[in-house]
């Protein structure tokens, strides 16, 4: 007998409540941020400042005030994050993701937000003992784990792991590679002065020197996967060094490791300059060049995500194609709930949970509080929704068929491809 549309709204509402339950109470595994582990110093950005001035506030704030930007870079970081709270906050509403974010993020660490409450709060974070935080943050997030952006080309950081830190197993470790694959002169310059025998023209013993610094890297941190963001003009294969250096190097280094390679396309860096790290935009990329990685080398896993929404659909069609392709998060300017929705769709849709549905990407420690909060509420609608879809088949759905579908999608998904 058909069900009445209340039986059906109400049974709606009571899957919605299970997906939720489940949603909510499963750990993450967040595959691509900018945190660090504590022991990196001052490289861990947390507390409301930092929140205030991430370049998405930035970039806002810009828009809505005609200070000379050289002006607002002189100011220090609690100057900037006062203007950035009165422009976006006090002088109108904190509608954006960004501010929003920051708010989530507040309420849930229980702290009031209102017009005079900036030194409330400052004085709360400055109260926080770091590693009681550091566990806070992660536990209203709801993460098991935090991979890194390691670069061996940040001399900040690359001074600390060679002291060999005693490290917080939380934090895992990405080895991020933009500067070898995308400013060879410069990078080649730096492999040199660290003892590795390359020249600028890629000789055949330069990229067995590449892969000697992978290989050294590769013990020295243990990652998880190599990442790099790339262009939209991204092109493979094309005369240049960048594909000289994956074909000869990082493809062969990481078939005979087995680590993955993140490839994060469609990022134009400093569209405008005078926004600094606020100032990268964004383009719709050829991803014929991921085709042809992945159908050229079978063997090879690849892991991507790209920042176009444009290009999100052939990103699945390519997904579909390959198995050594795996695609994650909603990066960047698609991290917006309106894009969220649609990209998780999306990807069900056509690759069931054959995905991972987000990373943070966070910057400030804090941020990863509202990342995954507003993640988790869009991902449980979409969930909700699929499922409705699948029960109205006459499938029959089980807790632990959800419980299984919501780890695959918040990381498991990852390890099995990684494994
Ligand atoms: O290249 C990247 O990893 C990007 O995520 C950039 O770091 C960007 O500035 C960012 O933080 N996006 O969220
Ligand atoms: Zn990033």
């Amino acid at each position: 007998m058909s069900m009445t549309s209340e039986q059906i709204s109400s049974s709606r509402a009571q899957l919605h409540g299970k997906v939720e339950q489940i949603v909510q109470s499963t750990p993450a595994l967040d595959m691509h941020t900018h945190l660090y582990d504590p022991v990196f110093g001052d490289l861990l950005l947390y507390g409301i400042d930092e929140q205030l001035i991430y370049h998405y506030l930035v970039a806002e704030a810009f828009r809505s005030t005609d200070m000379p930007y050289e002006k607002f870079w002189q100011l220090d970081k609690q100057e900037q994050a006062d203007h950035v709270w009165k422009t976006l906050f006090m002088d109108r509403s904190p509608l954006s993701e960004a501010c929003r974010g920051v708010l989530t993020s507040l309420n849930k660490l229980g702290l009031e937000t209102g017009a005079n409450q900036l030194p409330a709060i400052r004085q709360w974070f400055r109260e926080q003992p770091l590693e009681s935080f550091v566990s806070q943050c992660m536990d209203l997030a709801n993460l098991r784990a935090i991979c890194m952006t390691n670069s061996p080309f940040d001399s900040q950081e690359k001074a600390i792991w060679d002291q060999h830190p005693t490290r917080d197993e939380r934090f895992l470790t990405g080895l991020r590679l933009d500067p070898l694959l995308l400013d060879w002169n410069n990078a080649g310059k730096h492999l040199k002065s660290w003892g590795y025998e390359v020249d600028e023209n890629l000789s055949d013993a330069s990229c067995l020197e590449i892969i000697r610094f992978l290989n050294d890297w590769k013990e020295k941190i243990n990652p998880l996967y190599l990442m790099v963001s790339l262009p939209p003009t991204f092109a493979y294969p094309a005369h240049d060094a960048t594909s000289k250096i994956l074909k000869e190097a990082v493809i062969p280094f990481c078939r005979d490791s087995g680590l993955p390679l993140a490839l994060m396309i469609g990022v134009k860096r400093a569209v405008n300059p005078g926004l600094q790290l606020a100032g990268d935009g964004l383009g719709r990329a050829d991803l014929v060049a991921l085709e042809n990685l992945c159908a050229e080398n079978l063997d090879v896993k690849f892991l991507c995500t790209v920042l176009s929404r444009e290009n999100q659909q052939e990103l699945c069609v390519i997904g579909r194609k390959f198995r050594n392709l795996h695609i994650f998060g909603c990066w960047w300017f698609t991290n917006i709930p309106s894009i969220i929705d649609e990209m998780t769709r999306l990807r069900m849709e056509l690759l069931g949970t054959s995905f991972t549905a987000q990373h943070s990407d966070a910057r400030v420690l804090d941020q990863v509080i509202y990342k995954w909060d507003h993640s988790r509420q869009i991902m449980t609608d979409v969930l909700t929704d699929k499922y409705t879809d699948l029960t109205q088949t006459g499938w029959s759905l089980t807790d632990q068929a959800i419980q299984r579908d919501v780890n695959n999608l918040l990381g498991a998904s990852f390890e099995a491809f990684c494994r």
